[in-house]
């Protein structure tokens, strides 16, 4: 029996913590960490951190970084005709100065944005009933006041997409709140807004989703103000803040199995993980195949190889 050599093309290095002491963090979450540049800039960092369950495990994803951010940056330009964006730049080599001497950290997984201010709303759009949107719909027969049809399935395209709102809640989980409520926070005129653009990008970009084969179920958007008006800001349209479906799987009435994250919800299934800390880490094979499900993503969104950092 002769053994073949089995190689893989290696990894940039996975990183699970940016540690940049001379930095101020401005905001740090499950993924991302966030650094003041001055008064006018923020700098967004995207880890190869992975969550599930609601928890951050323990191991990283390789290129999972640099997949968002990238992902983030093709829709940014993608979607530029209808919303103006936070962007000021990716290229690493024009940052200003004090960002250089962490330049191999952050090239690839990295973007400087404007300091804006941000509207205390998450703007979610769904074309299909799923999570919360399906348990409220099981409840009440309407997703955020909005009334749907009678007898839907979980994961049914529904007959439109729809706008559903969500505060921060103090729980750190979001909170679905109505159009009316929106309204509440952000006034009338804002809000109307918000829900225009929202109900457009995620026409523009799930029609063209699926004809690259994937299924964008539902996505969340932030937007904030600057001094060019509304801004369409954070991360957009990437597996951490949307459903992705593969379409040639999709069959209704049942859940659908996550785009991304399915080697790592079976793999911690499997542990009988409690989900509650410490979060596990993960073997080698499921940090291996989440991460080519990441890299083909971000291939048949963009028809591009992911380039490398
Ligand atoms: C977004 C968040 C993250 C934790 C702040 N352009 C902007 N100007 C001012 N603030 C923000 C933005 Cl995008 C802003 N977040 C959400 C992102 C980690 C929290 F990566 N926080």
């Amino acid at each position: 029996m002769i053994e073949l050599p089995v190689t893989t093309k290696p990894s940039d290095p996975i990183l699970l913590r940016t540690d940049f002491a001379d930095l101020e963090l401005h905001a740090s979450g499950k993924v991302r960490d966030v650094y003041v540049v001055d008064s006018e800039r923020l700098l967004f960092v995207a880890t190869d951190r992975i969550s599930a369950f609601d928890y951050v495990l323990a191991s990283g994803i390789p290129d999972k970084g640099r997949v968002l951010t990238q992902l983030s940056l093709f829709w940014f330009d993608f979607l530029k005709d209808i919303v103006p964006n936070h962007l000021v730049t990716a290229d690493v080599n024009t940052y200003p100065e004090q960002l250089k001497k962490y330049a191999p950290e952050l090239r690839g997984r990295s973007m400087m944005v404007v300091r804006a201010n941000m509207y205390p709303v998450e703007c979610v759009v769904r074309g299909y009933l799923s999570g919360s949107g399906w348990k409220e719909y099981q409840q009440t027969g309407a997703v955020c006041g909005i009334e749907l049809p009678k007898g839907m399935r979980e994961s049914e395209k529904l007959p439109e997409p729809i706008f559903t709102p969500s505060t921060k809640a103090a729980s750190g989980h979001d909170e679905n709140i109505s159009f009316e409520e929106m309204t509440q926070h952000v006034g009338t005129a804002d809000s109307e807004t918000l829900r225009k653009l929202s109900l457009s990008i995620y026409k523009k970009a799930s029609d063209y989703a699926l004809t690259k084969g994937i299924i964008i179920a539902d996505t969340k958007f932030e937007f904030g103000q600057t001094a060019n008006g509304v801004v369409l800001a954070d991360e957009v349209l990437t597996p951490d803040s949307s459903r992705f479906w593969p379409a040639d799987t999709y069959e209704p009435g049942k859940a659908q199995l996550s785009y991304d994250k399915q080697y790592v919800r079976d793999y911690l299934e499997s542990i009988r993980w409690e989900k509650k800390p410490p979060a596990p880490g993960l073997p080698e094979e499921v940090q291996t195949n989440t991460s080519a499900k990441y890299v083909e993503a971000y291939r048949r969104l963009t028809g591009q190889e992911l380039p490398r950092g």
